[in-house]
């Protein structure tokens, strides 16, 4: 009787295979995915080696979201325009450090091309502390027939062709959907490849567990503050890390759900829809999970009206994201 041998597929293979399937794909998606695994190669050292390097702490100055900029965040930032710039199929590239958009190529081409948004370090306070982070990515085709180069970004979710994330955790993760599922790799650091480890992820239907900052409840608005009042009351637990990445990841594999919540300071929510929400959307909806900015609104078909918009966020498990709605309904 003959055996399966085991497979081993990386990444790269991965992205190959899956260009196989669309006989009029001419590679150029592979290659910024391509671009985006070595950038995650690179940002994982970095953050590996930042104490020893030296490269904590703060830069001095302020985003353009007003937040202050760690060191890494620039280093990783750099990194990822660096390996982006270089891939034809690139036309623009737009970065929650970035005020304005990179645009690299405007003019139309014969090749299909890309718009590539991405947070280079999500969670970078976490990194004082030898916590978790990660870089979120989305990607958009480019029309080049569009008025402005700038306002093909202006897509909503659900036209997202490719998005995913990277975790630097224990182990670097990198989650990606391209076109359908989820599929989830490790990086083997003997070998310097991601391999994939999971095929087809799917999120658990759910599970007593909540993520949010409780420090900020007196300022939710009242039906958040219902369905905390009704998950203590039915023996949930709380996980935040602080890091999007990872409290998403967390999710994905076990189930529950994520809130950022409207605050008192921040009415539109404080994540970027188009660098953390949307991405982070889509792979949770693909692992059969669910993703709103508010009862009812799906956050996939929000029409973004700014590159640097924000959003509330409710995802994760189904039934959970349901619990949610029903309590802030009142029902
Ligand atoms: P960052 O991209 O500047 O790191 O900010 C985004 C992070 C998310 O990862 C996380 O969910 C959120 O901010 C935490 O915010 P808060 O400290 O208000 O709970
Ligand atoms: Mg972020």
């Amino acid at each position: 009787m003959s055996q399966d041998p085991i497979r081993i597929v990386t990444l790269q293979a991965h992205i190959l295979a899956e260009q196989a399937r669309y006989p009029e794909a001419g590679g150029t998606l592979s290659w910024i995915l391509s671009a985006l695994s070595i950038s995650a190669k690179i940002i994982a050292d970095k953050v590996r080696r930042a104490r020893l390097e030296n490269v904590l702490g703060s830069v001095g100055r302020e985003n353009v979201q007003g937040e202050a900029q760690q060191k890494l965040d620039v280093l990783a930032n750099d990194v990822l325009l660096a390996t982006l710039g270089g891939r034809e199929g690139v036309a623009i590239v737009a970065s929650e450090e970035n005020e304005e958009p990179v645009i690299l190529r405007e003019e139309a081409s014969g090749e299909r091309r890309y718009c590539v948004l991405f947070d280079p370090l999500d969670g970078s306070s976490n990194l004082d502390v030898c916590g978790a982070v990660g870089t979120i990515f989305s990607i958009l085709a480019y029309d080049a027939g569009v008025g402005l180069a700038r306002d093909s970004l202006l897509q909503p979710g659900a036209r997202q062709v490719a998005a995913g994330y990277v975790l630097y955790g224990s182990s670097t993760v990198f989650v990606l959907s391209i076109g359908h599922g989820v599929d989830l790799f490790v990086l083997d650091p003997s070998v310097g490849a991601f391999m994939r480890v999971e095929r087809n992820l799917r999120i658990p239907a759910g599970n007593k567990v909540y993520s949010v900052n409780e420090g900020n409840r007196r300022s939710f608005p009242d039906g958040y503050r219902r369905y905390l009042d009704w998950a203590q009351n039915n023996g949930y637990s709380s996980r935040y890390t602080g890091a999007m990445v990872a409290d998403v990841h967390r999710i994905l594999l076990k189930g529950g759900v994520f809130l950022y919540p409207p605050t008192q300071k921040a009415p539109e929510g404080k994540l970027r829809l188009m660098y953390e929400a949307n991405p982070l959307a889509m792979i949770i909806e693909r692992a059969g999970g669910k993703a709103l900015c508010a009862p009812g609104e799906r956050l996939l078909d929000i029409h973004p009206k700014a590159i640097h918009q924000r959003t509330p966020v409710i995802l994760g498990s189904a039934g959970e994201v349901d619990d949610v709605v029903r309590l802030i309904d009142g029902v």
